[in-house]
């Protein structure tokens, strides 16, 4: 386990969503238990169980909900009646139901649900979970709706809502372009195709010139009956597109697999640029964004850029174990990440037991001593192993950027100072502000050659 020397401890991090609830209301004790197990281990929602028509109005009396997931058929509700109770309190509802029932699905058609799910076979308890698992990851996708026709607009925005998306309007092209313009993080474009000032097809071409579909989606929408139109939306950059008028069940599931394939594209975008055992980004991730940070950096801001290798890490290995060196580079990992978030510097891991420290809007001195104040931070971190207390030193190397330098030769100058810093003690920080030190100490005319 790791501490700290003064025995101050990580608090335990607790994955629980405080914020998501799920109401379930369900008269089967043995479903109740399933349900609730697996929802609260893989949504981390808390999920609140009762089994009648009365007891679920106790609950949404006293408390909020962000969905139910409810069963038609209870004790003193046979016919449904619970679908009404929810829709009084506007609570999001999934249904849940024996048979196929036809006033579900107009009910759904209604947007008075937001989804129901058939019990016919043993995959049945994956699909409810995987549906409450969407809605609720649902609110962190912003989707934009596009149209001018203000009841076709309303009606789009109503059914999306209910899905638990974050929701834009926009009256024209124009205005969804002012829009997208400011708001950074929009996953989803939803448009019509016949507006005045700019129709869906030109929007689509205007919006593919900055974004690409692994960024933002675009879905066409159109009451058009020319059955070109589709073809044209889709070879301008969109995603995909319907035509009006459409069954909601059918616009959600086009929405859920576009969503879903951004979510894909995310995750493997994630695996891609992160270090495997440490959750650092990796390599390949540090250069790819420190050259966009240093391209977008303003001249008038100044930034640094550090290398931190653990002194004698092999010796770790050769007498502990390979698992203990891997919890020593965990460990280290952690103590960067956290140090680095409040200024928003970037860290990552270059390979092996060696680091990179990107520290924007940072100078040389400020640079030195953030670096001085993790090289002591590391210094007294302490990790048991087998009953034995381990501890380790990092040196470093540290520079501020020079402008008009490439990145590669900042960092070059960086490696060159985590040399001397190696070859002159280790456990500690050289950067240009102790180069005379360093000379000194190291031969001075070979040390001179490096700048
Ligand atoms: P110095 O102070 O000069 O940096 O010496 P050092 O022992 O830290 O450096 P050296 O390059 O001699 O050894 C680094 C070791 O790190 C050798 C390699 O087996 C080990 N190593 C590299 N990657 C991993 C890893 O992912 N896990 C573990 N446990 N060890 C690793
Ligand atoms: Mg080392």
């Amino acid at each position: 386990m790791a501490a700290r020397k003064d025995s101050r401890r990580a608090n335990a991090v607790t994955t629980k969503d405080q914020h998501n609830r799920i109401l379930l209301i369900e008269d089967s004790p043995a479903m109740t238990m399933l349900l609730r197990q697996r929802m609260e281990e893989e949504t981390g929602a808390e999920v609140v169980c009762c089994n009648s028509h009365a007891a679920a109005r106790a609950c949404l009396e006293s408390e909020q909900f962000t969905l139910a997931l409810t069963g038609l058929n209870l004790p003193d509700s046979p016919r449904g009646e619970i679908l009404g109770l929810l829709g009084d309190f506007s609570v999001p509802t999934i249904v849940f139901t024996a048979i196929f029932d036809p006033e579900a699905r107009e009910r759904y058609a209604q947007k008075k649900i937001i989804d129901y799910i058939v019990k016919d076979g043993p995959r049945t308890i994956e699909t409810v979970i995987q549906t409450v698992a969407r809605i609720l990851s649902n609110s962190a996708f912003t989707i934009l709706v596009v149209d001018d026709a203000r009841s076709a607009r309303s009606g789009l925005v109503e059914i999306l809502t209910r899905q638990n998306f974050r929701v834009l309007e926009a009256l024209s092209g124009k205005q969804a372009l002012e829009i997208l313009e400011v708001e950074e993080k929009i996953d989803l474009v939803v448009t019509d195709y016949h507006m005045p000032d700019m129709d869906g097809y030109e929007l689509t071409r205007r919006i593919r010139e900055t974004r690409s579909s692994e960024e933002m989606r675009i879905v066409g929408v159109s009451s058009s009956t020319d059955r070109w139109l589709s073809a044209s939306f889709l070879k301008a950059g969109a995603c995909d597109f319907i035509y009006r008028p459409f069954v909601p069940e059918e616009l959600q599931c086009r929405i859920d697999n576009n969503i879903e394939t951004l979510k894909q594209i995310q995750r493997l975008r994630y695996l891609a640029d992160r270090d495997y055992l440490t959750g650092l980004a990796n390599r390949r991730c540090f250069f790819e964004k420190t050259r966009q940070m240093e391209d977008a950096r303003a001249p008038d801001h100044c930034s640094s850029v550090a290398i931190l290798d653990i002194d004698h890490f092999k010796k770790i290995n050769d007498t502990y174990g390979h698992e203990a060196g891997d919890r020593v580079l965990k460990m280290v990992a952690d103590t960067l990440a956290e140090t680095c978030a409040p200024a928003k510097h970037f860290t990552a891991r270059l390979g092996g037991e060696e680091f990179a420290l990107y520290l924007r809007n940072t100078d040389a001195f400020q640079a030195h001593s953030f670096c001085e104040r993790i090289r002591q931070q590391i210094e007294e971190l302490v990790m048991e192993v087998n009953k034995h207390e381990i501890s380790v030193t990092v040196s470093i190397g540290v520079v501020e950027t020079e402008t008009g330098e490439s990145f590669d030769n900042n960092l070059n100058a960086a490696d060159q100072l985590l040399y001397l810093a190696k070859s002159n003690g280790r456990n500690r920080v050289y950067s240009t502000l102790t180069l005379p030190e360093a000379m000194v100490a190291a031969n001075a005319s070979a040390v001179a050659e490096l700048f």
